[in-house]
């Protein structure tokens, strides 16, 4: 499988959201990313759960690849109306007690469950949800923010994540989130990323027209 792009709409222009997601759409772009936040996980509050909801109206065939950033994240499935089609990430550090339950949940909604897990947790801890899960999510920034600068080890902890997955035998995609550069995205695809968050690193640096910098990023990561 070729690279996919998954735009992180925290970063494009807020006042015009239905106009960006068009726009993605009408590229061509498989996902678009939406990250929730509680302001506990993360120090951040950023779309709402009625924004990631009010999605769904809008997309054609760009499929939402949500990223929740918060504490019990079970209680927002139904205001975000998770169903078939959805990525849907949690934090491996914000379920402690409950995470096999949580990732079912998601599975139970007909959608496909991915476990994050931020810079300072190893990659050992996600074998054993391996069998739950559709796919990896590795944080090479700390959550919270756009715009921070990439966490040292970053392209060697996908590889390891990369490396896990090919072992265990499972068909599981890998995801990169963070600091994902015109420079840094094609050894992150050489690490074994399958799918890119593209934020202010790259997409939506100032300037850009959309539709050049998608095809940019997509020959990169091809
Ligand atoms: C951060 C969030 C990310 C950002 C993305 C921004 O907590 O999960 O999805 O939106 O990292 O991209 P960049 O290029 O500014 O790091
Ligand atoms: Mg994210």
């Amino acid at each position: 499988m070729s690279g996919k792009l998954s735009p992180s709409l925290m970063c494009a222009d807020v006042l015009n959201l239905e106009r960006e997601l068009t726009a993605l759409d009408d590229l061509g772009v498989d996902y678009i990313h939406l990250d929730f936040m509680d302001n506990h996980f993360v120090p951040n509050i950023t779309l709402d759960t009625g924004i990631v909801k009010a999605t769904k109206s809008v997309l054609k065939h760009m499929k939402r690849d949500i990223h929740i950033m918060a504490f019990k994240p079970q209680q927002y499935f139904d205001r975000m109306e998770i169903g078939a089609g959805d990525i849907v990430a949690v934090h491996y550090e914000a379920c402690p007690d409950d995470l096999g339950d949580v990732l079912a949940d998601i599975r139970a909604r007909g959608a496909s469950p991915f476990l994050a897990i931020s810079p300072d947790t190893p990659v050992d801890v996600l074998p054993d949800w391996f069998d739950s899960i559709d796919g990896v999510l590795v944080m090479t920034v700390y959550p919270g923010f756009a715009g921070r600068p990439i966490v040292p080890g970053s392209l060697e902890k996908l590889k390891a994540a990369r490396r896990l997955i090919d072992e265990s035998g499972k068909d599981l995609l890998l995801e990169v989130d963070g600091h994902v550069s015109w420079e840094l995205c094609g050894k992150m695809r050489e690490a074994g990323a399958d799918i890119f968050v593209a934020g202010s690193s790259s997409l939506y640096q100032k300037g850009l027209d959309l539709g050049e910098a998608v095809a940019r990023m997509t020959e990169l990561v091809k």
